[in-house]
């Protein structure tokens, strides 16, 4: 018998062997099914030890039980676990069997009255490494729901997985299907999405769409790179001139707007940390405080001339790392924001130094002069020498994130402090293994599985590889047909290429332990507020569910098979919480469990 058609004779007699619709995404460590029949809820009361009126805890509760209440949700499609073949059942029970069964589950139904949380430290404060466990009871004979949890933050996860559980039974009641057991906490510390508010322009309800899908997959950093080279949107008070370079005076955010998004955030169990990427992709912004502080602004970026390139894309600019005043500007900028991102860690950035830029600082030009055996090498070293003390000095638990570059790439620094956090991009697992094993820790980003901008062409214009009218084949590929069509990273990467990501493979336990997590970035090129929720959405779902409980089961093997229905019904609800996600399936597929899959069979991704 194949596994297909043990779904389709599962359904049949879901009832009798505890089959339940729903399993929350990201899937909970360790979930037990009871099979006593549905739970009712009414009315569900938050009872906690301190459930102020302004309590992160219980605006969250609050939310939790609006949304459970306006949603009334009834998934679409069902996910079950795949029965083993000596657990199924050989014959449909009897008529009145399964009517007198359910008449006893009516009797012994006690509805769910309260919410029981038990936090055991009520001060822990959302920053890295916070316990974010929690334990979920809907158990027989009681009437509340039971959760404990370590922290406040743990709480409200316990919550975000309650509300996927509560579903209408069609008859106008809430129900838990089964009495359910969760023990669930998070592989990784770090996990998250990174929103570009630099390329184009995000609003601030957007990003708060954006949180309200990672507060759903218990994704708990965004990272939010706030400029670069071709806008300034974050108004300075140091500098208003800086938001001269924003798209418009509209297109800003005001320290109020920067606040809101970081509180949103925070009442959602999400860290926000900001990125000023520097040395590097600097001009907007900069360029407004003084000219002289950032170089090459107004070279021709020249990709058309590769060896004479000043930047990798349009337009051009790096902060001056010679010149004084850059490192005066740096620190006040860095301070005031410092002021309002109140998280310990923030990213200073560090990619993609382009020497070619240096040609037109005189700055620079005259310090390699003054000592020929100089080397970009000591460029950056210099920049880490200034600018790092700069940002470690404005608390004593401030940790600092870079770009892998500054590191491994031909210009890199020589002597980088090993307790930086290194984000990697590049070259997947060899650069995870490189990082780690030279002790630094590591958010893995790796481009050709988690960056969520690739594969939708080039938006260089005026780029003449696009005129071209001959039909290849698939032997003679050219730069639009089974090319990289413009995308530098192409092709796109869907939810399954992000799921099977085994980003630890062949490290050491030792390299290992350095990988903090993970974050998928979206470059914001082609993006704003027009498609970001698309493109973030339902993919980030699936870096989620690989960073929370992994992409294997108990035994070891990949269980894609089954976050398919995971993930699909999740795109469901996700829209229905406003966050507008992409469609991934023909709808036949969510509602025909594993019609659509590749392979008949059902083990072939085990
Ligand atoms: C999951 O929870 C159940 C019930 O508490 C327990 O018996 C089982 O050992 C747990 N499994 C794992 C893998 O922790
Ligand atoms: C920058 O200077 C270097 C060293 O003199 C030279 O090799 C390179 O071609 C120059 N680049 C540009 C864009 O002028
Ligand atoms: C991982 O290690 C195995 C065994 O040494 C090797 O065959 C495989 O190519 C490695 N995989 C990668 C991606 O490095
Ligand atoms: C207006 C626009 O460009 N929308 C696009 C945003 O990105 C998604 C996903 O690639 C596309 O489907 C939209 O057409």
């Amino acid at each position: 018998m194949t596994y297909a058609r043990l779904y389709a004779a599962l359904l049949a007699v879901a009832s009798t062997i505890a089959a339940v619709q729903v399993n929350p995404l990201p899937a909970p460590r360790n979930i037990t099914w009871g099979n006593s029949g549905p739970k009712p809820l009414s009315d569900v009361t938050l009872r906690a030890e301190r459930d102020t009126e302004d309590s992160v805890l219980t605006n969250a509760w609050d939310r939790t039980w609006e949304t459970i209440i306006s949603l009334d949700w009834t998934p679409a499609g069902v996910e079950a676990p795949i029965p083993k073949f000596d657990e199924f059942p050989t014959s449909t029970p009897s008529a009145s069997a399964s009517a007198s069964a359910a008449a006893k589950r009516k009797r012994d139904a006690v509805p769910l009255r309260f919410v029981d949380v038990d936090v055991e430290d009520w001060n822990a404060d959302l920053q890295h490494g916070v316990d974010e466990s929690y334990t979920l009871d809907a158990k027989d004979g009681s009437g509340a729901i039971e959760i404990t949890a370590k922290t406040v933050w743990g709480a409200l996860h316990a919550f975000t997985t309650l509300q996927q559980l509560v579903i209408s039974d069609g008859h106008g009641r809430l129900i838990i299907e089964q009495p359910v057991h969760i023990e669930d906490a998070p592989l990784y510390p770090y996990r998250g999405i990174m929103v570009d508010t630099g390329r184009n322009f995000i609003s601030v309800p957007k990003l708060y769409e954006q949180l309200d899908g990672m507060a759903l997959s218990k994704l708990n950093v965004l990272h939010w790179h706030l400029d670069d080279t071709q806008s300034w949107p974050v108004h300075i008070d140091a500098y208003p001139q800086m938001t001269k370079d924003a798209y418009s005076t509209r297109e800003t955010y005001s320290h109020d707007d920067l606040r809101n998004v970081v509180a949103y955030a925070r009442a959602r169990a999400i860290r926000v940390i900001p990125e000023v990427d520097m040395p590097a992709h600097s001009a907007s912004g900069w360029q407004q405080v003084d000219p002289e502080i950032v170089a090459c602004a107004n070279s021709w970026w020249s990709n058309d001339n590769w060896p004479l390139h000043t930047a990798v894309q349009p337009n051009p600019g790096q902060l001056d790392i010679i010149n004084p005043k850059t490192y005066e500007v740096v620190r006040n900028v860095y301070e005031e924001l410092s002021g309002i991102f109140d998280d310990n860690w923030f990213h200073v950035g560090g990619d993609e130094i382009q020497p070619n830029c240096y040609n037109f600082s005189s700055y620079v030009t005259e310090w390699f002069q003054e000592d020929p055996s100089r080397t970009y090498n000591d460029l950056m070293q210099h920049w880490i020498d200034t600018a790092v003390p700069i940002f470690e000095s404005v608390s004593e638990s401030r940790r600092l994130i870079m770009w892998e570059d500054v590191v491994l790439n031909t210009e890199h620094a020589d002597d980088v402090p090993t307790d930086i956090v290194m984000q990697s991009w590049n070259n997947g697992l060899e650069n995870i293994d490189k990082l780690t094993e030279r002790g630094y820790d590591v958010i893995v980003s790796s481009s050709d599985f988690m960056y969520l901008d690739c594969g939708r062409g080039g938006y260089v214009t005026n780029d003449d590889r696009y005129n071209v009218q001959d039909n290849p084949t698939p032997d003679t590929p050219n730069f639009n047909y089974g090319g990289i069509g413009g995308s530098w990273c192409a092709p796109y990467k869907t939810w399954q290429r992000i799921y099977n990501y085994d980003f630890t493979l062949n490290l050491t336990d030792a390299q290992a332990e350095h990988v903090i997590g993970a974050t998928a970035p979206l470059w914001s090129e082609q993006v704003d507020d027009v498609n970001v929720s698309n493109l973030f959405w339902p993919r980030a779902a699936a870096l989620a569910e690989l960073v929370w409980s992994g992409n294997r089961d108990a035994n070891g093997n990949k269980r894609t098979t089954l976050f398919t229905q995971r993930i699909l019904n999740f795109r469901e609800y996700l829209v229905a919480n406003g966050v507008m996600a992409a469609t991934l399936v023909p709808k036949y597929c969510l509602q025909h469990p594993h019609a659509c899959d590749l392979n008949y069979d059902q083990t072939a991704l085990y």
